[in-house]
């Protein structure tokens, strides 16, 4: 196995012997394959896009849904994933015979070899089969991306929103990355294209939120417990979530939000249930203790999965993109409800959860929440009360070194704004840092797909500020990574012309030198130091 997609990755290298996350080398094959015949099949969309020819809902729905499966900590399941390439290699069949030019295809478009043969094909596709570095690092910078944009994707189109524009460039895209005639500025190019779309799936996603659930708006969540049975539900799957709330309606059983499910309690639509408790916990790689305690069913919607112990491995069920093995996995076809009622039994027997701490947090700032205050925002800036925004979006993780987040928080001055989205807000969202008259100091937009209302607000105040350029604007960025839909967000950013980024707390390894080089030379990308640098640098 060869896997460096992550900010986990071994010795910030690669993974090679097993994954940091828990992924088996056989399962980090098979994904290999996965992604190898998902731009196989994309390549063949792409080329009946140009014949004139349709494609189906069903065909750019699986595409997505694969690629989100190969995201960090989504799925450690080897039979699902092969189940997948067989279903891909199936539709792609299919797909070939409405072909009218079969001429020139790559090797990925055509084999369609059996099960017995994928763990010996799966060896030859991976990551290190481009011998290029610089062809190589931009390959894998344009799939991650990709598969970011495919989460996104995947969410709006459980809310039965799609947008064909975005499904047909990020599977022309995925097909870019077979085709070796690509000079490494075309790629560069395909690079900022995919920030572009990235803002469109996010876009996509937003309105997919926002129209079936309302806007968010400033609310209390509690963190403390009650004293019925529970289920925990995680992940960022909001329309799973709805159809839990509905089913577990009356039944005495009480749903927690846990990590990036959290910001559900921001939209008005989830506050007419009266069991939707509050959430418990932090971000996901807490998720051992937090889900022995929690005493009660949990259900994974999509990453961030950390490989279960053994006394609560019976108690996590999975569905969508998600998967581990050994745990029960419950779908349905889009637009048709998931029967969740084995959990819902399954929590009734149930201890309430064990209280691992009381109070609230408060959170709900996306775009229209922020738009309605702007003037109590515009008057802080113009009379000096708020002298910088600090954007602090993206991911949490294990790492020791993640630390600073909270010490770079903590160490702000006063007159600073942070503005979150994503599970990164749980290094300073219990911090208590006060408000500026009235404004709290830490403004939750959402969950990471959500930093698009970040770059709405940044949008906005460069209108009212009658600015020319984004980057004269009092904000900063320093933005913690660590899976795949932040590298989608990084490239939305870019393409918003956003400049001088400063990522953590290790640049991706994926990144060759000379294609670090490039982003360093165009965006003004950078790293980070240490807290009182950084501070001094950005502040
Ligand atoms: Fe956090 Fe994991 Fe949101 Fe990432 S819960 S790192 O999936 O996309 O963020
Ligand atoms: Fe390693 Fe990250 Fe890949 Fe897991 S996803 S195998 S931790 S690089």
């Amino acid at each position: 196995m060869f896997c460096y997609q992550c900010q986990e990755t071994a010795g910030c290298t690669g993974c090679t012997m097993s994954g940091v996350c828990g992924k088996k080398p056989e399962v980090a094959n098979l994904q290999d394959l996965l992604v190898y015949v998902t731009k196989g099949i994309s390549f063949v969309t792409t080329k009946l896009r140009a014949e004139g020819k349709e494609v189906s809902e069903d065909i750019n729905h699986m595409i997505s849904v694969n690629l989100f499966t190969t995201i960090t900590n989504a799925n450690f399941d080897y039979d699902s994933i092969a189940q997948k390439i067989e279903e891909t290699i199936n539709a792609k069949e299919q797909l070939l015979e409405k072909l009218t030019d079969e001429s020139n295809l790559p090797d990925a478009a055509i084999w369609n070899g059996a099960k017995a043969q994928y763990d010996e094909k799966a060896k030859t596709v991976g990551v290190l089969s481009t011998k290029d570095e610089d062809i190589r690092s931009l390959r894998e910078l344009i799939t991650y991306g990709l598969k970011g944009l495919a989460a996104y994707s995947k969410h709006a189109n459980a809310l039965l929103k799609d947008n064909k524009d975005v499904d047909a460039f990020l599977q022309k895209a995925l097909a870019a990355t077979l085709d070796d005639s690509l000079s490494v500025d075309d790629l560069v190019a395909l690079t900022l294209e995919t920030g572009k779309y990235g803002v469109e799936g996010m876009a996509l996603l937003d309105e997919a939120n926002t129209s079936a659930y309302g806007n968010p708006e400033i609310t209390k969540v509690d963190i403390g417990v009650r004293n019925n049975p529970g289920i925990l539900i995680s992940g960022h799957d909001l329309k799973d979530l709805e159809m839990l709330l509905e089913q577990t309606k009356g039944t005495g059983v009480d749903v927690y939000t846990h990590s990036e499910m959290l910001p559900a309690h921001y939209y008005p639509f989830f506050k007419k249930y009266d069991n939707f408790a509050g959430n418990y916990g932090n971000a996901w790689w807490k998720q051992k203790e937090e889900f022995a305690s929690f005493n009660g069913p949990i259900l994974m919607t999509t990453n961030c999965i950390v490989p279960p112990a053994d006394s609560y491995k019976d108690r996590m069920f999975t569905t969508g993109a998600a998967g581990y093995p050994g745990c029960k996995h419950i779908d349905a076809p889009y637009g048709e409800t998931k029967d969740f009622s084995e959990i819902i039994e399954m929590a009734k027997k149930c201890d309430a959860p064990t209280e691992i701490e009381r109070g609230e947090i408060v959170g709900g700032f996306a775009h229209e929440q922020v738009f309605a205050l702007a003037d109590s925002v515009v008057d802080a800036v113009k009379t000096g009360a708020i002298k910088k925004f600090v954007i602090m979006a993206g991911c949490d993780g294990r790492a020791k070194s993640r630390e600073y987040y909270t010490e770079f928080a903590k160490a702000l001055p006063k007159d600073t704004v942070i503005l979150t989205a994503g599970c990164a807000k749980y290094k300073y969202n219990k911090l208590n840092l006060g408000d500026i008259n009235g404004i709290p100091r830490v403004l939750d937009a959402g969950q990471c797909n959500d930093s698009y209302s970040l770059a709405l607000i940044a949008l906005k105040l460069k209108e009212v500020f009658e600015l020319d350029d984004v980057n004269e604007l009092p904000i900063v960025y320093n933005i913690s990574w660590y899976e795949q839909k932040a590298v989608i967000v990084l490239l939305a950013l870019l393409y918003l012309g956003v400049k001088n980024i400063h990522l953590g707390p290790t640049l991706p390894a994926f990144l060759s030198p000379n294609v670090a080089n490039v982003l360093v030379q165009n965006f003004g990308i950078a790293g980070i130091t240490n807290v009182e640098d950084d501070i001094k640098a950005l502040i």
